[in-house]
């Protein structure tokens, strides 16, 4: 009997040590938090819990909303949004905008203070916000991403958590045009990059095989453009309405939409709807192959000026953001006496639409105006004489970032003329030392790409983006000098399960101890 309750006493005792022992700094966060200190106890969320949005702002409500939806399904708990200027309440999640908090969290930092009597996330602009909740999520169990009930204590331990990022852009691209992706497949791929704080969605609306946008004014566009992808098939384009919709749904996930319409190459689509975007004024069949380089509009027409700047009008109109892609890759048909002037009038029509230009890195070869963005992808030098002619870069190399490219030989599917890009090989670079030339100050950024020449389902993106999006993700938050591989897959391990829970169907690399 004394034996018995020696051992009831020790189980007891083990189990509630074992919650108090889980300190907030050894909870593997993705991306890494700039510092995290523990604190005594620990925070329970619980049937009686509220979220309070503090600051009387809209967009503070619409994080609310957004972590309480995120919350109520796993934990079966109301948590009632209320808006209020008391914080004495125990039990709480507390969202603070304060323009006058911490200037070092910037546009996009958070504070996270965990005590046993309620959580505050304080940030300077609604996008800390957001990013804090991500956060926040995070420390909760995995189950907590489920979409049905759990029973599971939702604890986390005390400490105060401060963070922002390294670098202002952190994108991710999907190629829609090889293969068309519905809305709801778009919106699912951004609600997952959002989890570790991506914030620019570049969608590449055009190329050869397909046209995916709306344009009212050149309606053929997508009578025609549209109906075609690699190996035939279902294609398909977004409405104007549905655009927008996307762009929103971004939006409230702290993501800038950046449309790419890529010119003057990969514009078979085009040359498909319309016979005058050719110079000999014959139209193009539509193209279902995988070739690349072989296109061009007739850059010697006024007339492609005029209907280029009509398209990315209409284009400039739905996206809030300040930037437009107008491509530039690969135009091994256009002639380079032809494509410096084509490159610099793009440069024009987008200025007189009020946005920026960005261009994969041949644009660097054109007369670059200030504010005109270079991604570097493929071509070092291109990417060096960019920053030589004043332009700030995003950093894509194909070898480290395309998610497209097969991990191993084994991969069935993605290709490989960059070489095969294992989980470790996407983490383990460094922006600013990958180039010879191209220093920290060049840099606005990362952006990691997934081309869908060979790629036709949400869950094969799942495959080729997971996990190595969320290592890139990284790569953009937290400065090179604070991470390491043999530390950083230790942390990525234990989102596994949390993938898992989510349904994301991610490839389980040998390298990480899932
Ligand atoms: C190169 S990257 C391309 C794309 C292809 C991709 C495949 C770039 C600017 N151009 O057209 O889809 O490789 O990995």
């Amino acid at each position: 009997m004394r034996i018995f309750i020696i051992l009831l006493f020790l189980i007891i005792f083990s189990s509630s040590y074992a919650n108090s022992s889980t300190q907030l700094a050894e909870v593997a966060i993705i991306p890494k938090p700039f510092s995290v200190v523990s604190g005594k106890g620990s925070f329970a969320l619980t049937d009686k819990s509220k979220i309070c949005a503090v600051s009387h702002n809209i967009e503070v409500n619409k994080i609310g909303s957004l972590l309480r939806n995120k919350l109520r399904p796993a934990t079966g708990f109301m948590l009632p949004l209320i808006e209020t200027a008391d914080q004495k309440g125990t039990g709480n999640i507390y969202l603070v905008l304060s323009q006058s908090s911490i200037s070092a969290l910037g546009d996009e930092g958070y504070q996270l203070t965990i005590t046993p009597d309620r959580i505050e996330v304080l940030a300077n602009k609604s996008a800390g916000l957001f990013n804090g909740i991500q956060t926040l999520r995070q420390l909760f169990s995995d189950k907590i991403e489920a979409l049905t009930h759990q029973s599971d204590s939702w604890i986390i331990p005390a400490g105060v958590i401060r963070d922002f990022p390294e670098y202002a852009y952190r994108g991710f691209m999907l190629d829609v045009a090889r293969h068309f992706f519905s809305v709801a497949d778009v919106k699912h791929y951004i609600d997952l990059a959002s989890m570790y704080k991506m914030n620019v969605f570049h969608i590449h609306l055009s190329d050869d095989q397909g046209w995916r946008i709306e344009i009212k004014k050149w309606p053929e566009l997508t009578a025609t453009g549209s109906k075609s992808q690699v190996g035939g098939g279902k294609a398909g384009f977004y409405t104007q309405e549905q655009f927008r919709d996307i762009v929103q749904y971004a939006a409230s996930r702290n993501i800038t939409v950046i449309p790419e319409i890529d010119l003057p190459g990969h514009t078979t689509a085009m040359l498909a709807s319309y016979a005058q975007l050719n110079c000999d004024n014959k139209a193009r069949d539509l193209y279902t192959g995988t070739e690349v380089g072989f296109s061009t509009v007739c850059t010697s027409k006024e007339s492609t000026y005029s209907f280029i700047e009509d398209v990315l009008k209409e284009i400039s109109a739905m996206t809030p953001g300040a930037y437009l892609h107008i491509g530039g890759d690969e135009s091994h048909v256009t002639k380079i006496e032809d494509y410096i002037p084509f490159v610099n009038r793009m440069q024009v029509i987008v200025a007189k639409l009020g946005k920026h230009v960005i261009g994969w890195d041949e644009i660097a070869l054109s007369d670059l105006k200030p504010n005109s963005f270079v991604q570097y992808w493929g071509k070092a030098e291109n990417a060096v004489l960019g920053v030589q002619k004043g332009a700030k870069v995003i950093m894509s190399p194909a070898m480290y970032a395309y998610l497209d490219m097969k991990y191993d030989s084994l991969t069935t599917f993605g290709l490989n003329w960059a070489g095969y890009l294992d989980v470790q090989k996407s983490y383990d670079w460094i922006p600013e030392s990958i180039v010879p030339g191209i220093k920290r100050e060049n840099i606005l950024g990362v952006e990691a790409p997934i081309w869908t020449e060979s790629i036709s389902t949400m869950k094969n993106i799942e495959y080729m983006a997971f996990p190595r999006i969320i290592g890139i993700a990284e790569v953009g938050w937290c400065s090179s000098s604070r991470r390491t591989w043999s530390e950083y897959k230790l942390r990525l391990a234990k989102q596994g399960d949390r993938l898992k829970v989510l349904g994301v169907n991610y490839y389980p690399s040998k390298q990480i101890a899932w």
